[in-house]
């Protein structure tokens, strides 16, 4: 495996960034999580956009252009002869001293992995996800926004953890409102009297491109779609339920902390878009 580290290719074992990068000391830094289909990697310009925005937002200035980022992926791909595979990419503040001082990172590094792909078990797919509430909020979009991608993945991996202690493989984060905001690492839909549904950004979601990429598929075939808050409610009492994101692309949910949704198998309405997603992906 070649890693790409700022303009420079080095073997797993020799990839390294110093312990006083702020992305190692602090969390401070971005990344984005992709995938590739056919050694094509999906939706590519929409992530470097997301990219360049988390890094505006905590004042993160890129060394490159968009287009040197996008050719830099594209490399790293080629070079480690990866067709169906995972690309995580990550700038991160820099060197730095102990202190906070961003000001002090000089170098922000960029870090491109192009690796297998980890996915869900197939048998998820066929027979739906069991998930659990966390006890843990999402973070409030006025302290931290979650549409920054950001390196510092804790409350995430919070209710990760309680995930794993419920013995499932995702776990439903609300908002301080009490509100369905999204899952650890995916964005979530449900479809109810004939319509599909899904938390607007306000609820403290990332908007995942997956996601997008649904909504936009949704509203082609003829859906009634909605951008709408929802609570535990609207997702107990669903027809249909999934999840989207990069890896897992659309998933089934079939229980709810243990309460079963809808006929407590995958919805066809929920098949269907899984369809067209893999085409889409496929074009
Ligand atoms: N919400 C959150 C909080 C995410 O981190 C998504 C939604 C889905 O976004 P996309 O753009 O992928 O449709 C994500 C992204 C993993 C992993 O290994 C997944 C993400 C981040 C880090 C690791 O499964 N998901």
């Amino acid at each position: 495996m070649k890693i790409y580290i700022s303009g420079k290719y080095f073997e797993r074992s020799e990839a390294r960034v110093s312990v006083f990068d702020h992305g190692f000391l602090y969390g401070d830094g971005i990344f984005e999580g992709m995938r590739s289909y056919s050694g094509k990697v999906f939706r590519l310009s929409d992530h470097i956009e997301r990219l360049w925005e988390s890094a505006k937002g905590i004042a993160l200035e890129i060394p490159f252009s968009e287009v040197e980022m996008e050719r830099a992926v594209n490399d790293t791909l080629l070079l480690n002869g990866i067709s169906d595979g995972y690309i995580r990419l990550i700038v991160t503040r820099g060197e730095g001293t102990l202190g906070l001082d961003h000001h002090l990172c000089r170098e922000p590094q960029v870090i491109i992995i192009a690796d297998k792909l980890a996915l869900y078990p197939n048998e998820l797919y066929e027979n739906g996800l069991e998930i659990v509430t966390a006890s843990t909020i999402r973070v409030n979009p006025s302290m931290l926004s979650p549409q920054v991608k950001s390196l510092n993945y804790l409350n995430n991996i919070l209710a990760k953890i309680e995930a794993y202690k419920a013995g499932c493989a995702e776990v439903l984060m609300l908002n301080s409102r009490g509100e369905v905001a999204e899952c650890s690492g995916d964005n979530i839909f449900i479809y109810k009297r004939g319509e599909l549904r899904t938390p607007p950004p306000e609820a403290g979601i990332l908007e995942g491109i997956t996601r997008r990429v649904v909504l936009e598929i949704a509203v082609k075939t003829g859906l009634r779609v909605k951008e709408t808050p929802m609570t535990r409610h609207d997702v107990f009492t669903a027809d249909e339920c999934f999840l989207t994101g990069s890896a897992a692309e659309l998933i089934p949910v079939v229980k709810l902390d243990n309460r079963i949704i809808g006929k407590g198998k995958p919805g066809e309405i929920t098949k269907k878009l899984l369809k067209l997603f893999q085409e889409e992906t496929r074009k």
